[in-house]
């Protein structure tokens, strides 16, 4: 861990830090009550879990500032929970711009203050990542909150978002610091919905894992004998990651002797940028997992700090597979050597930036290579050191690569007949000129002017075309019968040509990835749902393998008088560049597209088809059982069911474009 983590500030200079006067107009908390889906992503129990996370990540950024070093996690009978830690305690003084509140009550009853108080650069709760403190106690029946600053217990209440009275001191309480929240979360807002043990526990414990400097105390008074997890627990892991991936891949086989892990920090140029912690197994029976944490928080879909891991790891088997005389070893990819492999990787870097609205994916570009280059030298190490190791490492990459070559070489050989065999192929499609399927993908798009755009815009080698007319069958619900009359249903599957149903063979797909695109409004969103209906009831394997993906085009256009431009997926991402730097303050030309038939083809390029450039969404189906229910009920022919299930969701809507 690097200096910057561990160096104390002195009490005085951390109160005096924070600074007041950068606070700008504040929101109220209504907008969090009325729209919960919109700061949590739901009215569900995954979206209840997130007001621990909040709360957690707090005193987990006070913990990985160097300012606390113990937590304390309690759920109680009653379906509260308590988080306490021994850091700084949230500041109490008086706030000269709102001379009657604390800067506490400011920071719980207004909408993204955190961030703008606080000078912590590594945080990511409060205005960077989570959505804050004042959102969870919008959130909650009560909340309330104690102080321990300056040798004294301060306390302030609060219910469902409004304080209760002025934060009062209630006298001495030497040998104490630090912050404790309880909150009991709102059931007008949760509906049934309650803490699960086992779901905090596995969250505390991770937190633990993620930053050794920290011992967390769990302490649980629902459990019984029978609970999944213990009444009381603590959690330390001086090893941390290591510890982490020890527990996971517990006694099974490894194909190394030793995990390669370790820990470095980001010193680039003589500046200190955080610091990146790592362990990699390589389990026998490939089933391991990838995983990616940036600031504590997971990043689900990985990014730049798991790219740079993948990036140092492969180019130093290939230049260990070079030194011993193999001819192919520039061929390696990264997945030939990581396939299967189990890897997780986490960071501490300043002002993380995160993807698109679930914000699980870190995109700061400058991670990669810092992360690549601190890893590459111990992992040359690594291998050099247990040849053994290394040689089981080498030979199983080189195994993959054989695998991968034939299944390549059967995939072009399956094209190739069926080009030559002149097989039927849609009249409206504009196929690409690459034989093999390999790194070839076809849009899905709504309607013929749409088509005409794309076909313009597209990559003539590796992208083909297909435009379907208007809404196609909603196959969920017609008969067999129907859906094989159906042009449009006829006309995609000719062009797939991996058959449907039973005989559906994902291997045989003419492309390697499918790329649904539709307007970004709510017509193009229906359109969407029925082909990905189409994909899950006759081809789930192709759904599976991960190859279909949504592509995102962008909504708005904003453009300053010099002509530069950015563009903005929806609302949210509009709004937030709209109060950037680039922007604020400023002349913007804000132009919303019609449709993707209105886009000039190279914007379209630009924003949406070009490899480089554009977003893809990748459809995943983690189970295809509940991914079955859902489809059933929302497409199928039950009215009653569909109603149903709008119902239980309305709160988890997010935006609708109406
Ligand atoms: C159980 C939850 O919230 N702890 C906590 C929060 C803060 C501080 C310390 C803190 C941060 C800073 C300065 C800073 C917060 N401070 C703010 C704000 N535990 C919990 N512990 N002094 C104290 O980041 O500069 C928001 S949260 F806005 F004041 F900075």
């Amino acid at each position: 861990m690097s200096d910057l983590f561990e160096a104390p500030v002195s009490e005085t200079q951390a109160q005096n830090d924070y600074s007041a006067s950068s606070i700008e107009v504040l929101e109220g908390l209504e907008p969090v009550r009325t729209r919960p889906g919109m700061y949590i992503g739901g009215t569900d129990s995954t979206a209840l879990h997130h007001l621990f996370k909040e709360i957690i990540d707090n005193s987990m950024d006070e913990a990985v500032a160097g300012f606390a070093d113990k937590i304390w996690v309690t759920l109680h009978k009653d379906g509260a929970l308590t988080v306490r830690d021994n850091g700084r305690g949230i500041p109490v003084d008086a706030h000269p711009k709102y001379k009657d509140k604390s800067a506490l009550e400011v920071i719980l009853t207004t909408l993204h203050s955190g961030g703008k108080f606080s000078n912590n650069a590594y945080k990511t709760s409060g205005g960077l990542h989570g959505v804050g403190i004042s959102v969870v106690n919008a959130l909650s029946e009560y909340l309330n909150v104690e102080v321990y600053r300056d040798g004294r217990v301060y306390k302030q209440n609060f219910a469902r978002g409004k304080c209760l009275g002025p934060v009062e001191d209630t006298g001495e309480m030497r040998n104490k610091k630090g912050t404790q929240v309880t909150f009991m979360p709102d059931a007008e807002i949760f509906g049934i919905h309650k803490f699960t043990a086992k779901k905090l526990y596995d969250v505390t414990r991770s937190k633990a894992y993620l930053f050794s400097g920290v011992t967390i105390y769990w302490k649980d008074e629902t459990a019984t004998e029978e609970a999944e997890t213990p009444k009381e627990d603590k959690f330390h892991y001086p090893e941390g990651l290591r510890d982490f991936v020890k527990s996971v891949i517990g006694q099974r086989l490894c194909l190394t002797k030793d995990l390669f892990s370790g820990k470095a920090d980001l010193v680039i140029e003589g500046r200190d940028e955080g610091s990146v912690e790592w362990t990699v197994a390589w389990p026998y029976a490939e089933d391991g997992q990838q995983t990616s944490y940036c600031n504590t928080v997971p990043t689900p879909q990985g990014g730049t700090h798991e790219n740079g891991l993948r990036g140092a790891l492969t180019k130093a088997v290939r230049a260990y597979a070079e030194m011993r005389g193999q001819k192919k070893a520039d061929k390696l990819s990264a997945e030939d050597i990581l396939g299967g492999a189990h890897l997780v990787v986490s960071v501490f870097v300043r002002n993380p930036q995160f993807q698109g609205q679930t914000k699980d994916k870190l995109t700061n570009p400058e991670v990669q290579r810092w992360v690549e280059n601190a890893i590459r030298d111990h992992f040359d190490h690594w291998l050099v050191a247990d040849k053994e190791s290394a040689d089981a490492l080498m030979t199983r990459a080189f195994e993959r690569q054989d695998e991968r070559t034939r299944r390549r070489k059967e995939q072009d050989v399956r094209r190739k007949t069926a080009t030559s065999r002149k097989i039927r192929l849609p009249g409206k499609l504009a196929d690409c000129s690459d034989q093999s399927a390999s790194d070839t993908e076809i849009f899905i798009v709504e309607g013929d002017s749409a088509g005409g755009s794309a076909k313009q815009a597209r990559d003539r080698k590796t992208q083909a075309i297909l435009p379907l007319k208007g809404k196609i069958l909603n196959v969920a619900s017609a008969t067999k019968d129907k859906m094989l009359a159906n042009q449009e249903v006829k006309d995609l599957t000719q062009a797939l040509g991996c058959g449907l149903g039973k005989d559906c063979n994902p291997d045989d797909l003419r492309y390697e990835r499918v790329v649904i695109m539709t307007d970004a409004d709510v017509d193009g969103a229906h359109i969407a749902t029925l082909i990905m209906t189409f994909f899950f009831e006759q081809m789930p394997q192709v759904l599976q393998k991960g190859a279909v993906y949504l592509a995102m085009p962008p909504l708005y256009k904003l453009e300053l008088n010099n002509g530069d431009s950015e563009y903005a997926l929806d609302d949210a991402e509009k709004d937030k560049l709209l109060n950037t730097k680039k922007f604020k303050g400023k002349n913007v030309t804000v132009s919303r597209f019609k449709g993707l038939g209105e886009m000039p083809a190279a914007q379209l390029k630009a924003t949406t088809m070009d490899k480089s450039k554009r977003r893809l969404m990748q459809i995943r189906i983690d189970s295809l059982a509940d991914a079955k229910d859902i489809v059933g009920r929302l497409m199928g022919k039950n009215p009653e069911e569909r109603l149903n299930f709008i119902k239980e969701r309305a709160g988890t809507a997010v935006s609708l474009d109406l």
